[in-house]
């Protein structure tokens, strides 16, 4: 029997998510609460335990209060067989600094890799929802020889300069990666696509080793992966990329598979929570055979009441649908909707309350909002503004964590 590879994985939990904001305002972008009862993180770290990788370590930074809670919470695994996800705050241990880039949150935290020892090093995003079996990628590294292994997916080329886009000429080696090009190249069969980087590598360990430290020797660089390690190795020639396509997740559907969305901006996070309550979904979040795992409370079921409906939504637990309307919406746990209220289109965070004759559309509530009774929500965006709230370039209106909406 041939052993199995040490792996060490490491997830980059240290993003602020400017463009998410409001929803980052006191918050790490990994600890978004996304599809009722998740947080964004927990897609990679499932993702990694159904994977078999269950040595994960974490590295926070930025408002990491929450995230280090929910991790705590809900991913702490028996250690008794050595294996654990743990979350590393930021140590500042190699200088003055927090960390600069995801390279530096890596290369400071350097005494994990030292302790772990690992072969190959999993070096993933925590901000992207997608299922994949990552022993797949793996096999597809190790066979391949080479120091880098970057999962790749073809975007449409309008959206393409948010994402390191690779060149890959035809076959897996990387001829040349360009970090959030302001113009990026289409492919030679899809003008209209380019071909992107996830931000998930694997690494040989010593290989990563090396680059880490040359990049923090280097005052001029960033000490970003995307923008720095990466092409390191692409110009040795040491570096292939694993077509996210090739993956196959167990339980699949036509519609989910190969699905991946980085949520990065209010109106791409919304559209993602669209492809949920579709009656058929583009991301399917009942598939059990490779289940999102999640911390859940203790609370009773959802409760209709008084001819309350919802229809194409998902209604988590310790809600009341008392008398009003819900429709294409996504409630998180212990939300209320009163008597004659719409929801349209809309995601309500834990314990948004929609009072009676209330409106809310094509809307994001964060946790613990008041629509006060007769009070409108995205029926019109500058009494949005007005009142201060965010409105997208989609059109979709977000009301930060404890905000009242009064009625006019
Ligand atoms: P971005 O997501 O824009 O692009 P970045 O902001 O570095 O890159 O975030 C990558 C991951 O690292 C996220 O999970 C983030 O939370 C985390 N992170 C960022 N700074 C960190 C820090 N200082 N400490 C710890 N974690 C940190 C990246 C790649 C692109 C690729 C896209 C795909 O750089 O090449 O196309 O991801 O979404």
């Amino acid at each position: 029997m041939t052993s199995r590879p040490k792996v060490l994985s490491i997830v980059l939990a240290g993003g602020e998510g400017k463009r998410l904001m409001p929803l980052t305002l006191d918050r790490a972008k990994p600890a978004v609460p996304f599809g009722g009862t998740m947080r964004l993180i927990d897609f990679v770290l499932s993702n990694m335990v159904n994977s078999g990788l269950l040595q994960v370590a974490v590295l926070t930074q930025y408002k990491s209060h929450s995230l280090d809670r929910h991790i705590t919470l809900t991913w702490r695994m028996s250690n008794l067989i050595g294996n654990y996800v743990t979350p590393v705050p930021a140590q500042q241990r190699l200088g003055p600094h927090w960390y600069q880039g995801s390279a530096d949150a890596i290369y400071q935290s350097m005494n994990l890799i030292r302790d772990a020892n690992p072969d190959y090093v999993v070096v993933f995003g925590a901000d992207n929802i997608y299922r994949m079996d990552i022993d797949q990628m793996l096999k597809a590294h190790i066979d391949s020889g080479l120091g880098l292994t970057v999962a790749g997916i073809r975007v449409p080329r309008a959206e393409a300069s948010a994402f390191g886009i690779i060149d890959a000429a035809g076959d897996a080696k990387i001829r040349q990666f360009l970090e959030k090009p302001a113009d990026p190249p289409g492919l030679p069969d899809s003008p209209d696509e380019s071909f992107a980087s996830m931000g998930n590598y694997i690494f040989n360990k010593d290989a990563l080793v090396a680059a880490l430290e040359a990049d923090a020797a280097d005052e001029n660089a960033r000490h970003d992966m995307g923008g720095d390690i990466v092409p390191m190795f692409v110009e040795k020639g040491d570096a292939q990329v694993y077509d996210f396509t090739q993956n196959e997740v167990p339980g699949a559907t036509e519609e989910d598979r190969n699905y991946w969305r980085d949520v990065g901006t209010i109106d791409a996070f919304f559209d993602a929570h669209m492809d949920l309550v579709a009656v058929k979904p583009n991301f399917n979040l009942y598939n059990d055979e490779w289940p999102i795992f999640t911390y859940q409370r203790q609370l009773p079921g959802a409760k209709f009441t008084l001819r309350g409906t919802a229809e194409d939504s998902i209604v988590s637990t310790g809600s009341i649908i008392s008398g009003g309307d819900v429709d294409s919406s996504v409630l998180s746990p212990q939300v209320r909707v009163e008597k004659w209220s719409k929801v349209e289109q809309s995601i309500l965070m834990d314990n948004a309350q929609i009072g009676r004759n209330a409106v809310v559309r094509r809307a994001i509530l964060d946790k613990n909002v008041i629509v006060e009774r007769g009070a409108e929500v995205g029926v019109d965006h500058e009494a949005d503004r007005a009142r201060g709230l965010t409105v997208s370039s989609g059109g979709i209106t977000v009301v930060p964590k404890d905000f009242v909406v009064k009625a006019i």
